[in-house]
């Protein structure tokens, strides 16, 4: 396949409009999804986890009230929320229908997802539906960045600037060096840690790559053991001090959205675009289909 010729490239490639539109739905939407002041929790499977993870700190960090991101089989069954909110791509995922169904009498359910159509929308009392974001790819990548882009909006954040910075994510080289790296740790801060999660899950999934991912500050406590040359450390959002510092000591190399002392930074959800083109190329290089991720399919529905 020549390179950049496959769907999940040409649908990383549309995220700048589609974040543009899904931004514009949050008057819309902004009834149903969490209200300040409450309790909510958000859970998914997959990348609709980690987007999970960056909207509740964000949210929390914003001082809309506790929010807590949970996998949707790990949800603690004991605990009570004011609102529960799914996202999910297909709305077909097993887990996640499962725990609307038992939440449905305890509280407020709404699910963001990209199919309406499907048994997720009578598990739900609420729908946000976000078709346009929909993708033919079994790895996600559009749905996942435009559902954060609505929820962002939705906390009262101007998007514009995030999307000015993924017109560029999508169309700049790539750092040098990655394509041969033979192993990638991925760091956040805050909600940038689910962002780090989610552009480690692509490079596994998409490219076939051993990744981790830490808490940035819990990158010293353990993961610079396996760094080291030909090795890369990606830090989204602020790169804590002296991170540079020790991820050159060990020989391997950083990549940043923003470096110290450097210009100014990419939004890290614009970052993350950059991680999925990568993942793509890495792909390509290896003579994988990213299309055709092995052993993965679109939803996970269980028999
Ligand atoms: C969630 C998910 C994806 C994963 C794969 C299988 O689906 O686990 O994150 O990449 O495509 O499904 P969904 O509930 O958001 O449809």
């Amino acid at each position: 396949m020549p390179h950049g010729a496959s769907t999940t490239a040409a649908e990383i490639a549309s995220q700048p409009g589609v974040w543009r539109r899904a931004a514009g739905l949050a008057g819309a939407a902004g009834d149903v999804l969490p209200r300040p002041g409450e309790r909510a929790a958000v859970v998914g499977c997959g990348t609709s986890w980690f987007i999970a993870q960056a909207f509740a700190a964000l949210r929390e960090e914003a001082g809309q009230g506790e929010t807590d991101a949970f996998p949707a089989s790990e949800f603690p069954a004991g605990r009570r929320y004011d609102r529960v909110l799914a996202i999910t791509r297909s709305g077909t995922t097993t887990e996640v229908l499962d725990l609307l169904a038992r939440q449905r009498e305890r509280t407020t359910t709404v699910a963001v997802t990209a199919d309406p159509r499907t048994p997720v929308a009578d598990r739900a009392h609420h729908l946000v539906p976000l078709e346009h974001a929909d993708e033919q790819s079994v790895v996600q990548t559009r749905f996942a960045t435009a559902v954060l882009a609505l929820l962002r909006a939705h906390l009262g954040e101007d998007t514009g600037p995030a999307t000015g910075d993924a017109e560029r994510a999508v169309t700049e080289d790539l750092p040098g060096r990655l394509l041969s790296a033979d192993q990638f740790t991925f760091l956040g801060t805050g909600w940038t840690y689910g962002l780090a999660q989610e552009a480690a899950l692509k490079m596994r999934e998409a490219a076939g790559a051993w990744t981790e991912a830490y808490p940035a500050m819990e990158y010293r406590h353990g993961p610079v053991s396996i760094t080291g040359p030909g090795r890369v450390v990606w830090v989204f959002g602020a790169v804590p001090e002296g991170l540079d510092a020790d991820v050159a000591r060990a020989g391997g190399t950083l990549v940043a959205g923003s470096r110290p002392g450097e210009g100014p930074a990419l939004d890290p959800m614009a970052d993350l675009i950059r991680a999925q083109r990568l993942a793509v190329a890495v792909a390509e290089a290896k003579g994988l289909d990213p299309d055709r991720p092995r052993h993965l399919t679109r939803s996970v529905v269980l028999g």
